[in-house]
């Protein structure tokens, strides 16, 4: 086993929960996380610095200072119970590509571990790319975790300087372009035969907090058609939520996390919380859904009497990959002996918040059975290393600009 396969199986060790993969934004974990990928950076000879938003910065200078900058890098954080090569495959890749440069380049070549792509910790996402793109929003300080811990707070307690998140952007016009490696957590590459292939665009998302508020009471006591069952009712909109998904080939919409107060066998639940997530490569198309969602929940709240409330805890719009470095991704994948295959992306990436700072590129790792965010998520060495090979000669092609 190769070196790049060794470091992601070492990641593995640093999660918040024994036993299984899970590393949360300026958790433990994250920390520990970062100290090994900056030890790797380092030994890549790359510079390593650290931003207000906890991002690990590794930067393998060109000869002039005033040099401009091209991107690498993903996440380091993961979702519970994770599979090992979402978002650290892309930090782990983009080091290896660093590493076999063997030396500076016209441009400064910075290799970026966020720490916050998932956006499981916290109800807000995205947060180091988008503060790197310039567009961090400071009022993400203030969104707390379940114990009540504010962005902001953990940040601080991480070493990290809240207050200087303005300063973690990088200059406009100095970036020529991000780019990123990422397993395809989808299911085309492998049944096509393919190694690699090269994103089209990143599907837009809004994910929405839902709260339904109706009134506890006896089970055994309250007639059926007196009752204002939270959870009745939720349970209606999220089958609504899956028709609407449904309805369009491209769109999906997605109820992945629920809670029901007060949570005893015996008591009519009284209030509910759920996730909504909905996506699509056109935004036009993910707004439409979303308005149809809201209209049928609210006609499910106005028949069972129960108040409905939703809160907007992530917006990411659709991206474009730059087509001059699709291109570039293209010839290097085909230099490889590879069929250069296009493809959009259904999950959303740190590319998305980096295209409002420079051009973007992502380069897919196929996966099996197109499976992730689940620990039997696997990839291929060899698929791996000829991911590499492309990052690393797509930045030597930079350089004949
Ligand atoms: O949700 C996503 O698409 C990504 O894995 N954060
Ligand atoms: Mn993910
Ligand atoms: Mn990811």
């Amino acid at each position: 086993m190769g070196r790049l396969m060794r470091r992601l199986d070492a990641l593995m060790q640093d999660s918040d929960v024994p036993g299984e993969l899970t590393r949360l934004y300026l958790s433990p974990a994250h920390a520990a996380a970062a100290a090994r990928v900056e030890g790797w950076m380092r030994e890549a000879g790359m510079k390593v610095r650290r931003d207000a938003l906890g991002t690990v910065i590794g930067r393998l200078a060109a000869v002039r200072a005033d040099a401009p900058v091209v991107l690498l890098g993903s996440h380091i954080d993961t979702v519970r119970n994770a599979g090992r090569y979402d978002g650290n495959l892309g930090v782990v890749a983009a080091i290896e590509a660093v590493d076999r440069l063997g030396g500076a380049l016209p441009f400064h070549v910075d290799v970026l571990a966020f720490g916050d792509e998932e956006g499981v910790r916290f109800p807000v996402t995205l947060s180091g790319s988008r503060a790197a793109a310039g567009t961090f929003d400071p009022a993400a300080l203030d969104a707390v975790d379940d114990d009540g811990i504010s962005l902001s707070t953990a940040l601080a307690a991480f070493g990290a300087d809240p207050a200087q998140a303005a300063c973690a952007a990088y200059e406009r016009g100095r970036a020529l372009a991000f780019l990123e490696v990422h397993i395809e957590q989808g299911p085309v590459l492998e049944a096509e035969r393919l190694p690699v292939g090269i994103v089209t665009a990143i599907n837009g998302a809004t994910r929405l907090l839902v709260s339904v508020s109706g009134q506890a009471g006896h089970a055994g006591t309250v007639p059926m058609g007196l009752r204002r069952d939270a959870l009745a009712a939720a349970a209606e909109m999220i089958v609504a939520v899956r028709e609407v998904g449904s309805a369009q080939e491209e769109l999906v919409a997605t109820v992945g996390r629920i809670a029901a107060r007060p949570g005893a066998a015996n008591v009519i639940p009284g209030e509910v919380e759920f996730t909504i997530d909905v996506r699509a490569p056109q935004d036009g198309m993910r707004h439409a859904a979303l308005s149809e969602i809201r209209r049928r929940m609210s006609g499910i709240a106005e028949r069972h009497h129960v108040a409905l409330t939703t809160g907007r805890s992530h917006e990411a719009a659709a991206v474009q990959c730059a087509p001059w470095l699709q291109e570039r991704l293209a010839e290097a994948v085909a230099a490889e002996g590879v069929v250069p295959r296009r493809l959009a992306s259904g999950a959303g990436h740190d590319a998305m918040a980096m295209a409002a700072l420079c051009p973007v590129a992502m380069l897919f790792v196929r996966c099996r059975d197109g499976v992730s965010h689940n620990p039997a998520e696997t990839i291929l060495e060899a698929d791996a290393d000829t991911a590499v090979r492309v990052l690393a000669r797509v930045l030597t092609g930079l350089q004949a600009e």
